[in-house]
């Protein structure tokens, strides 16, 4: 579906939804930056704990005897984090490395970043996970696809499925995933990460109807809303929305469409599911994939998990 079709589905529905992909305009990236410091935020310091700490393990499992490694990381970004083990990596073996985003920008960044690398090619895609997964599928010799971060949580469980069958087709037999991915915890800690104290996450949150807003011609008040985190329980997940703080009308223009939101009424941005060894363990299988290792950092707040085809 197009954005716009997903605007008009998601604002037409029951319970009110919007895709978390429209999160990201510059703002929006910008402001998610800004979460991955704060002090509530623990996963991306989690993560990077882990391969900074577990790199030459990591490395080791990945690259076992082989002379050559191809990795393909999804949603890279600057690759920020992964750098750590993209260097690890390449002092073992002859490594090229597909970063795919469809931010060219932040491509450039992680070009730039691993640059001067001995051993290591880097190979930018720009363009969505599922084109670029069915260009790596034609690529020979030992793989690996990283997909990191928990953005696996942002997906619901059927995309999710649908996203590592592709991984697994792409892999073909023998190759690695990847996997990072928020473990479940307390309740508190889970909101407080989802509801810092500086009010990143809620301009974050909001900013999505600004993005809106100026990309099809609406007038979402953002004063009439307010940032909210919720855990679900039978969802595992923590749930992001946008409270509407009166009765009100929203028009937008371009989609030709309006609506009407009642007081307490909400518009759900983003789901944000945790997850324990049993969940990626059914998950991983039901996409044809093993559980291989698992590694943690030392609060055990977070896991990288290496899954083989
Ligand atoms: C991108 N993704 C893994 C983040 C998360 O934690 O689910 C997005 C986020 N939403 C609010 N804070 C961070």
């Amino acid at each position: 579906m197009s954005a716009e079709e997903d605007v008009r589905e998601g604002l037409s529905a029951k319970q009110k939804h919007l895709p978390a992909y429209l999160f990201y305009d510059e703002r929006g990236g910008q402001l998610f930056t800004q979460i991955t410091t704060l002090p509530e935020y623990y996963l991306t310091r989690a993560e990077r704990e882990i391969f900074t700490t577990q790199q030459d393990e990591i490395a080791e499992l990945l690259t076992a005897d082989a002379k050559q490694l191809s990795v393909l990381e999804l949603g890279a970004g600057s690759a920020e984090k992964s750098q750590i083990l993209l260097k690890a990596l390449a002092k073992r073996c002859a490594l090229t490395f597909y970063p795919v985003d469809v931010d060219s920008a932040a491509l450039q960044v992680c070009c730039t970043n691993l640059a001067q690398q001995p051993s290591l090619r880097v190979s930018p895609m720009v363009m969505q996970n599922q084109e670029a997964l069915s260009v790596f599928q034609r690529v020979s010799g030992p793989k690996a696809i990283f997909f990191i971060g928990s953005s696996i949580g942002n997906l619901s469980d059927d995309e999710a499925r649908s996203l590592l069958q592709s991984v697994r087709a792409s892999l073909g037999s023998g190759g690695f995933l990847l996997l990072g991915a928020d473990q479940t915890k307390d309740i508190q800690t889970l909101l407080r990460a989802y509801d810092d104290a500086q009010g990143v996450t809620a301009q974050f949150n909001l900013n999505i109807l600004s993005h809106i807003n100026q990309r099809f011609g609406a007038n979402f008040d953002l004063s009439r809303f307010a940032h909210r985190a919720i855990w679900n329980e039978s969802a595992r997940a923590i749930e992001m929305h946008l409270v509407s703080q009166q009765t009100q009308q929203v028009d937008l223009t371009t989609l030709g469409f309006s609506i009407r939101l009642q007081a307490g009424e909400t518009i759900h941005t983003e789901s944000c599911a945790k997850y324990d060894e049993r969940r990626i363990t059914h998950l991983l299988s039901s996409a044809g994939l093993t559980r291989h290792a698992t590694l943690q950092d030392t609060k055990k707040q977070f896991a990288v998990y290496l899954a083989r085809a």
